[in-house]
């Protein structure tokens, strides 16, 4: 079997049990390598005043890390620029905050030649390379200049944009020629994948040679729909363990008779943080009778803190929820608590277990995690309710949550008096539905059904 060489931004492998945030595509894609002998690349977080291109290998946690340091400059104008300031923002349709400079595309292109650079001397020839997100779009065209020939997937771990919102990107066709280096390509959704379909028809004279399969710039590319999921097993153990019964024990007593309501996301514009806000107060509001039978509690660890969008929305959220607390509490209660603390897993597991509701509303997500540890956190004999946004990637393989459009308060209030007065029996019977997908397409399915494809084998993909 070949053997897997796995690339992406930051290489991060969480050390043990309590290891702190590390955002979905680490935990996912240190899921994936526990079971092979493969090797994962990346920037190793640290900076340096001059580029060195000094290989670090390491083995963490089981898996071999092999990272490299960057350029302070490379920090500003590829990390917090192109990817964070002009990428990300673009792909969550947030053309608002998408900031535009040459200075960022050219540290982008730096860094991705750089990463293939240091790269390249690690190849044997029958590795299967796999590349991870937003950050490194052009790094098959850089090994391919360097004369790989391997096979080279890549999968995006954010919404692919509607083509009137590529289009926004300055040298938009330059990145998306970049793509044709790879030999596949996956999105989390069909939508996802019909979106970057769109862009290749419309704005470089495309066509689809074969379903699945994408001409363009003259060359093919193969393109699929791999919804992630977590690592079931994992969590199944996390949601068993000392620390995760204490956590829901602690939770549990400090809402006696009352229902607890949660959401846990990266401080991040993309959640929906905001909104979600607005649409608690605006439950709050039209439910006076039930104001005192809720606390609703908001895990937002800050992320990216260099980039000023971030510094503002954690601004905002720290007024709003003051505003829902000054304007609700009594001398004896509170509505809300807003914590920017990071919790351990098996905490988090314990957290969700204790929940009423998991009130997960992005205004736009690749997928969502969060929204699958929340079902699989849950006890069976009496599951809470998911409240989900309609434009997560997870609402496709969820429907049975209660699924919202996160930018109506109405709807989300709704939503959330509808999740509190739900019976029993219905809960059990969403719960199973949702509960089966997540265990079904789990980490493992992911990674089986895209590396099956990235090895163009027939039967393994048969059976996945
Ligand atoms: C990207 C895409 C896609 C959060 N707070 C704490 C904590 N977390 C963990 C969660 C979850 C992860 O971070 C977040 O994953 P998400 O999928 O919700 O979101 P992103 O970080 O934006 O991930 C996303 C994902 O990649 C995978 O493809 O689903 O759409 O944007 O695991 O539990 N973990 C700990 N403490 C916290 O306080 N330990």
């Amino acid at each position: 079997m070949s053997r897997l060489i796995v690339v992406s931004n930051r290489v991060n492998p969480p050390s043990g049990e309590g290891e702190e945030s590390v955002g979905g595509l680490a935990m996912a894609l240190a899921a994936a390598l526990k079971q092979s002998s493969g090797i994962w690349f990346g920037w190793s977080g640290q900076t340096t005043p001059e580029f060195t291109g000094h290989l670090r290998i390491e083995t963490v946690g089981g898996v071999t890390a092999a990272t490299v340091d960057l350029e302070d400059q490379d920090l500003d104008e590829y990390y917090n620029g192109y990817a964070n300031k002009t990428l990300w923002p673009l792909f969550h349709y947030r053309t608002d905050l998408a900031a535009f400079d040459r200075a960022y595309d050219a540290g982008y292109r730096r860094v991705n030649a750089r990463f293939a650079e240091t790269l390249r001397p690690l190849i044997r020839p029958d590795d299967l390379i796999w590349v991870h997100d937003y950050h490194l779009i052009p790094l098959a065209r850089e090994l391919r200049a360097l004369g790989v020939k391997n096979r080279i997937g890549f999968f995006l771990h954010v919404p692919w944009p509607a083509h009137q919102v590529m289009i926004n990107l300055p040298r938009h066709r330059q990145l998306v020629e970049a793509v044709f280096d790879y030999d596949l390509v996956g999105f989390h959704t069909p939508e996802y994948q019909q979106a970057f379909e769109d862009y290749v028809l419309n704005e470089a004279d495309g066509l689809v040679a074969a379903p699945g399969r994408l001409k363009a710039f003259g060359r093919t590319v193969e393109v699929g729909a791999f919804p992630i999921g977590i690592d079931a097993d994992d969590f199944a153990r996390l949601v068993k363990s000392p620390r995760a019964h204490r956590m829901r024990d602690l939770m549990t007593a400090c809402t006696v008779f009352r229902h607890l309501i949660v959401g846990v996301d990266r401080l991040d514009y993309s959640k929906g943080l905001e909104e979600r806000f607005l649409g608690f107060e605006r439950f709050l509001t039209d439910n006076p009778d039930l104001r005192r039978e809720v606390l609703m509690l908001q895990i937002a660890p800050v992320s990216r803190e260099a980039v000023e969008a971030y510094q503002e929305i954690r601004g905002r959220l720290d007024a709003l929820s003051g505003r829902i607390n000054g304007e609700f509490s009594d001398v004896d209660w509170a509505p809300f608590r807003y914590v920017n603390k990071n919790y351990r897993r098996d905490e988090l597991a314990g957290i969700y277990g204790a929940a009423r509701v998991g009130l997960v509303t992005p205004l736009r997500d690749g997928m969502n995690l969060v929204a699958k540890e929340f079902v699989a956190a849950q006890n069976p004999d009496d599951p809470g309710v998911l409240v989900l946004s309609r434009f997560a990637g997870a609402a496709g393989q969820m429907p049975d949550a209660l699924l919202v459009n996160p930018h109506s308060a109405e709807e989300v209030a709704d939503a959330l008096r509808r999740a509190l007065a739900m019976e029993k029996p219905e809960r059990i019977r969403r719960w199973r539905a949702l509960f089966e997908s997540v265990q079904r397409e789990d980490v493992t399915a992911w990674r089986n059904a895209f590396v099956a494809a990235l090895a163009g084998d027939a039967a393994l993909q048969a059976a996945v």
